[in-house]
């Protein structure tokens, strides 16, 4: 038997999102109450990767939150400070700003009291608010060709000397659509297009990956100062993309 709430409902907007890049959603919850309800105070949404609130509004007016660290990426989760959501009607918009990389991806939410020792409680999809037409905690992908987003390499360039300071090469990138594992093959050349060292990561899944270099080629050698090509490779079921970075090492 709920005791935080007779109901709460929830509904996520915009419904429908261009998949891979990180975009700003609000989250409505509206609840009802009952004599033995006793409301809630910290709220926690499920994302697919670290997300960040933005904002939050008790019927229309901004209210203090705190960002919980919970350890848990995948796991949003915000108290409010000040306020309790205690009554029936009161309308919650949560501002959140978080990356999409799949179809369907849902915001399962879950409200708890921290007054108490009760159980969390579910929030349930529904028609939170009138006004945006969804009534749905999930969001739709809007259809993308590319495997492979955003790659891009940190420091622009590096000084692998051992010195501390920018000794490593941070490559990034986000995988889209990547259901099951794929093969990554990450290949860095010099630019008469010789291998110089393989930098192969398997069996990645979907989402922001992170890869480091730190200047060596395949025998241990540091490189010598220039210019090197990093080359990605994605292997699926689908097909194979391939995306290129130049990166620069300087001493
Ligand atoms: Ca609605
Ligand atoms: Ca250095």
């Amino acid at each position: 038997m709920p005791t935080l709430a007779e109901e709460v409902i929830g509904e996520v907007w915009p419904a429908a999102v261009t998949l891979g890049e990180v975009q700003s959603f609000d989250y409505y919850i509206t609840s009802t109450f009952g004599a033995t309800n006793s409301g809630f105070d910290l709220i926690a949404i499920q994302t697919p990767f670290r997300a960040e609130v933005r904002d939050v509004e008790l019927n229309g007016v901004a209210i203090p939150f705190e960002q919980v660290d919970t350890g848990d990426d995948t796991r949003m989760t915000l108290q409010l400070t000040q306020d309790r959501v205690e009554v029936t009607d009161d309308a919650i918009r949560i501002g959140f700003d978080a990356l999409v990389t799949v179809y369907g991806t849902t915001f399962f939410g879950e409200v708890f009291d921290t007054t108490t020792e009760e159980l969390g409680q579910d929030v349930v999809a529904g028609d939170a608010i009138a006004q945006l037409d969804g009534d749905r905690l999930s969001v739709q992908g809007r259809l993308r060709s590319e495997l492979i987003l955003e790659l891009d390499s940190s420091p622009g360039l590096f000084s692998p000397n051992g010195d501390g300071i920018n000794d490593e090469l941070q490559i990034s990138y986000i995988l889209l659509r990547a259901l099951a594992a794929v093969e990554a093959e990450l290949t860095v050349y010099d630019l008469s297009g010789r291998r110089i060292r393989s930098l192969g990561k398997s069996g990645q899944f979907n989402g922001p990956q992170a890869v480091l270099w730190d200047g060596r080629d395949g025998g241990g050698n540091l490189v010598p100062p220039g210019v090197y090509l990093v080359r990605l490779s994605i292997d699926t079921d689908t097909g194979t993309e391939e995306r290129s970075l130049s990166v620069g090492v300087a001493y």
